[in-house]
């Protein structure tokens, strides 16, 4: 079995739906502290805080893999930071012990996030200083080294990308610096006017969310041997700034128009890498973007249409 966590989140109702086909429906278990509004695959409540009843679930369960991705982003993170620090730092270390105990495959997303302070803006390195900025990227950073050293120490196969902002239709973003990116569209589509809170300016590493979960299973399938950095995989899709996802939107709507009142979240943005180099994933398990800022806009703005006129 494999087990996601946090699966009712922007990315595991896209991720799951992914492993579902690909594993078959009753072979992936959805977990969240969140029930889904309506579901017709095996979803559990589960706290990721909740020791005993991860072990519980992993062992009784049989699973083989965990795709953990229950975690506190990063503007939700800086409204408090305890609680953030708590469930992502005990929430991975609940994971990791089970996937030791009981012989777990792990998937263990990091971010763009743990950039911040003296790291180059652009074309990150993937070897670059980390001096995060918010609570999020210190988890992100500590959480990095924890895989490293449960694979390290104790063998457990943890693999991980450090997702740039994600932007998808099927869901939606859960408390981030870059959820601007997809609540863009959502009024685009209803035609209204939107109200960004960064800056026009703010250039930030963005990837269309079919790449994502493509990229996410690509890493679970490699070869062990081809998986040379235990820490996290920098990966890259596009980079845009508001004032140019706005437009490309208004190249497909015309009249589309976008107000902006930055708020504590652009200073998260301006601490966080332009655009980052990800050269180590392409040559180590064969990484590749397929989507650029016009096929995302045009692609989202299809989809999100298409499931606006059957809501009627
Ligand atoms: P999200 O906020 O949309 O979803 C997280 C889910 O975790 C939510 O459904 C929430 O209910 C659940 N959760 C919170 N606390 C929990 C707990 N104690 N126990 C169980 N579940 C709990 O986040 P997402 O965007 O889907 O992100 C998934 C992972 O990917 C996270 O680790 C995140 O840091 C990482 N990531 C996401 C992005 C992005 O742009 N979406 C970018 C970089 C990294
Ligand atoms: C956030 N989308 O804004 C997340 C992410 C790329 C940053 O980790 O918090």
């Amino acid at each position: 079995t494999i087990l996601i966590t946090g699966a009712n989140g922007q990315i595991g109702t896209v991720l799951g739906q992914a492993l579902r086909e690909r594993f078959g429906t009753a072979n992936v278990l959805s977990t969240d502290i969140r029930e889904p509004a309506a579901y017709d695959f095996p979803f559990e409540t589960l706290d990721v805080l909740d020791r005993n009843a991860m072990f519980e679930l992993v062992g009784s369960r049989g699973v083989t893999q965990i795709y953990h991705l229950a975690a506190i982003l990063s503007a939700k993170g800086e409204l408090n930071p305890q609680w953030a620090w708590e469930v992502n730092m005990s929430g991975l270390f609940n994971v990791l012990e089970a996937a030791k105990k009981f012989g777990c495959k792990v998937f263990n997303p990091s971010s763009i996030a743990v950039y911040g302070g003296e790291t180059p803006k652009i074309d990150t390195p993937q070897h670059a200083v980390l001096q995060p900025q918010t609570v999020y990227g210190i988890s992100k950073v500590a959480g990095e080294h924890w895989s490293n050293y449960f694979y390290q120490k104790f063998g457990v196969d943890v693999r991980s990308v450090r997702y740039p902002g994600i932007v998808g239709y099927q869901s939606m973003p859960g408390g981030g610096t870059t959820d601007y990116a997809v609540d863009i569209f959502h009024h685009a589509v209803r035609g209204e006017r939107y109200t960004c809170f960064l800056a026009d300016h703010a250039r930030l590493p963005m990837m269309y969310m079919d790449d994502a979960v493509r990229a996410t299973i690509e890493i679970m399938d490699a070869p062990a041997e081809q998986i040379k950095i235990r820490t996290s995989y920098n990966i890259s899709g596009m980079n845009f700034t508001p004032a140019e996802i706005t437009a490309a939107i208004q190249a497909e709507v015309p009249g589309f128009e976008v107000a902006y009142e930055p708020d504590f979240r652009q200073k998260i943005a301006e601490s966080w890498p332009e655009n980052i180099d990800d050269a180590e994933a392409r040559a180590d398990w064969g990484w590749k973007p397929a989507y650029n800022l016009p096929d995302m806009t045009r692609d989202m703005l299809a989809n999100l249409r298409e499931m606006a006129s059957a809501a009627l």
